[in-house]
């Protein structure tokens, strides 16, 4: 009788089937990679610094006109990705120059902006036009219509974040120019659908800091809602603002999302897996996804922290976990 795991075969015989499978198109499993019992991300913990971001801002727009690209973005490349912040998520500045526009299109990978500097450009969505204010948050979910532009006298520079390497993964990227450089948009702001303020996210964080002296360990964070569905802003992206108070720090904590940051302001450090990434006022940094982290308010002033995930497709497929530190 044959005993379990008891076959011989030569490294001949093996070394021939491995080379008929392979002019087959067809792979053995058992000689991949091993089974791994959690997600261990690729990407690394990373920070980008404004004070390095900004000044090649602003020379990508002396080099390159908006006639030239389609879009002037500068991509944050995780250091173990492809051109890529995040797993499926990118984090991309755009600037547009004061006169500019960034005509119009679509595509079906969702966008968020995240205003960083600037005053008054705008967005059109849908023929709906978005004022945009630094700390605003600005949709523009798949398949809108969106061109962006700058009539006031000094760059607007923000955040894009993506969905596009997910899309990418999943094969269902279209994308599509408008027939004219921009859309028809009236002077009136009508979008409240695309655009969350920062003036009234800053205001209900610190009317909750006010209700509550004591936070458990996350400090005051909200997420933006969509406005007509009451879940995630988009299907594939979550966006949250915190705030830490001064001297604060959360508790270590992590989640199956790949999460990037962007410091709207204040100064402190969050150690992500074995990272220390001190950060300051517009600085970007990104979470891997399952790797504990910690945000420390190391200011006087308080830290308004706007990050962007992709748990709601995690969610939605059931994988979703998290975890806090014990
Ligand atoms: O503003 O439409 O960062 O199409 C990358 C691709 C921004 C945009 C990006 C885009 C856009």
């Amino acid at each position: 009788m044959l005993e379990l795991s008891d076959i011989q075969s030569s490294p001949e015989e093996l070394q021939d089937y491995y080379a008929q499978l392979q002019a087959q198109h067809v792979t053995p499993a058992w000689i991949g990679g091993g089974i791994s019992i959690e997600p261990r991300s690729e990407a690394v913990p990373y920070l980008w610094h404004w004070r390095d971001l900004r000044p090649q801002a602003m020379r990508a727009a002396e080099l390159v006109g908006t006639q030239q690209a389609e879009r002037r973005v500068l991509r944050l490349t995780n250091p173990k990705l492809p051109g890529i912040a995040s797993n499926t998520l990118v984090a991309n500045i755009q600037i547009v120059m004061p006169g500019e526009i960034a005509r119009a299109h679509r595509h079906s990978a969702a966008a968020l902006r995240l205003i960083i500097e600037g005053r008054g450009g705008y967005t059109v969505v849908n023929g709906e036009r978005v004022p945009m204010f630094p700390g605003d948050l600005v949709l523009t979910p798949n398949w809108t219509w969106h061109d962006h532009a700058n009539d006031t006298d000094a760059p607007m520079i923000w955040l894009d974040g993506l969905d596009t390497p997910l899309v990418r993964m999943l094969e269902a990227g279209f994308y599509e120019e408008y027939d004219r450089e921009r859309q028809d948009c009236g002077a009136a702001v009508n979008a409240s659908q695309w655009h969350y303020p920062m003036s009234e996210m800053q205001a209900a964080l610190e009317r909750l800091t006010a209700a509550n002296t004591r936070g458990a360990g996350e400090g005051i964070i909200l997420e933006y809602k969509n406005r007509l569905t009451g879940g995630p802003v988009m299907p594939t992206i979550a966006c949250h603002m915190q705030l830490l108070r001064p001297g604060e720090k959360t508790r270590a904590r992590r989640h199956i999302c790949c999460t990037n940051y962007h410091v709207v302001e204040g100064a402190g450090y969050s150690t992500v897996g074995d990272q220390r990434l001190d950060w300051e006022d517009k600085d970007v940094f990104t979470v891997p996804t399952w790797t504990f982290y910690e945000h420390v308010n190391c200011g006087d002033r308080p830290a308004f922290l706007f990050s962007f995930s992709d748990a709601p497709v995690m969610k939605a497929l059931s994988l979703y976990r998290e975890e806090t530190r014990a």
